[in-house]
């Protein structure tokens, strides 16, 4: 099942709306869909397909969900990175006013537990667009769940437009009750974070359960709207003593010595403490709302907040400040996997409607 390819691919266009099938035939060459795809000349990289096919799954789905015909680029070149690589992409929605860039990063270690979901759509008159990381702890399956349903099922909310705080919360509650069913008879135990922010209108929601975070430049200043799910917070403590659980030390602190987080989606065995209920902050899309900064722990670990948004600021394109971000997480030794988004926000185009001509300049 583990073929080795070499692989070195750029600028994949695709109009594939999902993927049916990634195959290796050889070096540098590979069939997805049934059509043929050639690695460019270049850096080759030997990477193993099934490693290969998690990423590329994650970036065709979310280049086609964005807009068909989107332009994915899979790239690898980091020559001293192992057998490793990373992933990246970008989209400009079409009036101009969001451009968004995602990079993943498979790091050190064997499997990608990371899965993010990018979508934009308009909900009766209203522009939405929904961006989410999902990393999953004990195996990928919470965190691939999350990418297969939770956006749909909150768009198809019957409140998402009129009290989208009570759609979030439900359908976060309700997808992890769904994942949890649909694990009933498996003797797996995955579980997964999710931190996602949901733009309707001029008006954004982060929502979080777990440590993944998200953060936003206001005027250049770094403002997490987003706090992790940590065991040993206060507020997280108490409420899990109250339900008759423990947090314990082991390397850090656990949730009953075992789990790092306080939130999680699955997690059964230690449902009652472990919860799914996210916190969700808001904030105004106005004129200092630069960017919105998505990630996994493996970029928060090592970059802190006002790193990553001083970093993030030195790049125009959003795809171009997500790899800058995750290089800057391996380069700092980050072991795990590291997956971020990058939204923007173009206020110009806003402006060009509004402001009055002016050409005596
Ligand atoms: C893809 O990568 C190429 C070269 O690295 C770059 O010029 C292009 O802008 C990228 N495309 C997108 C959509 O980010
Ligand atoms: C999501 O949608 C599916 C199919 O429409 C439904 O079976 C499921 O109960 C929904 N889950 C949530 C969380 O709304
Ligand atoms: C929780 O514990 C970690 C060490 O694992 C520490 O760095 C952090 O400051 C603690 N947080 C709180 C809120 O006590
Ligand atoms: C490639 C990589 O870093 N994989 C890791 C992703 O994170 C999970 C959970 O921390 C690890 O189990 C994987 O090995």
């Amino acid at each position: 099942m583990l073929c080795s390819c070499a692989v070195s691919v750029r600028n994949l266009v695709t109009r594939t709306k999902s993927l049916c099938g990634l195959s290796c035939v050889g070096d540098g060459h590979f069939k997805l869909s049934g059509r043929d795809l050639h690695a460019r000349s270049g850096v080759t990289y030997p990477w193993g397909c099934r490693r290969f096919r998690v990423i590329l799954t994650m970036m065709v789905d979310t280049g086609a969900s964005a807009e068909p015909g989107a332009v994915v680029n899979v790239s690898s070149e980091r020559e001293h990175v192992g057998d490793g690589g990373y992933a990246s992409g970008g989209w400009k929605s079409e009036d101009g006013k969001l451009s968004y860039g995602f990079s993943s990063f498979r790091g050190k270690r064997a499997s990608m537990e990371d899965f993010f979901d990018v979508k934009s759509t308009i909900i009766d008159g209203n522009s939405v667009s929904l961006f989410g990381i999902f990393d999953g702890h004990g195996g990928s399956r919470a965190a691939e769940y999350l990418k297969e349903h939770l956006f749909e099922n909150l768009t198809k909310h019957p409140l998402f437009l009129t009290d989208t705080k009570l759609a979030i919360s439900e359908t976060y509650q309700k997808t992890d009750a769904d994942f949890l069913e649909a694990e009933r008879y498996t003797f797996r135990d995955d579980g997964s974070t999710a931190s996602t922010a949901v733009l309707v209108g001029s008006h954004l929601y982060v929502a979080n359960v777990g440590d993944s975070r998200a953060v936003v430049s206001v005027a250049g200043k770094a403002i997490a709207l987003s706090d992790d799910h940590k065991p040993n917070r206060s507020d997280e403590r108490k409420r899990i003593e109250n339900a008759g659980g423990v947090v314990l030390w082991a390397g850090t602190w656990r949730v009953g010595g075992v789990l790092a987080m306080s939130r999680a989606f699955g997690n059964r065995l230690l449902k009652q403490y472990v919860v799914a209920e996210p916190e969700i902050q808001e904030q105004e899309v106005n004129e200092e709302l630069e960017f919105l900064v998505l990630a996994s722990d493996g970029l928060w670990d090592v970059v802190p907040n006002e790193d990553a948004i001083s970093l993030a600021r030195l790049e125009e394109e959003p795809e171009a400040a997500a790899r800058k971000l995750t290089e800057t997480a391996y380069s700092r030794g980050s072991a795990d996997n590291i997956t971020c988004i990058v939204v923007r926000f173009h206020h110009e185009k806003m402006d060009v409607d509004s402001t009055p001509a002016d050409d005596q300049n």
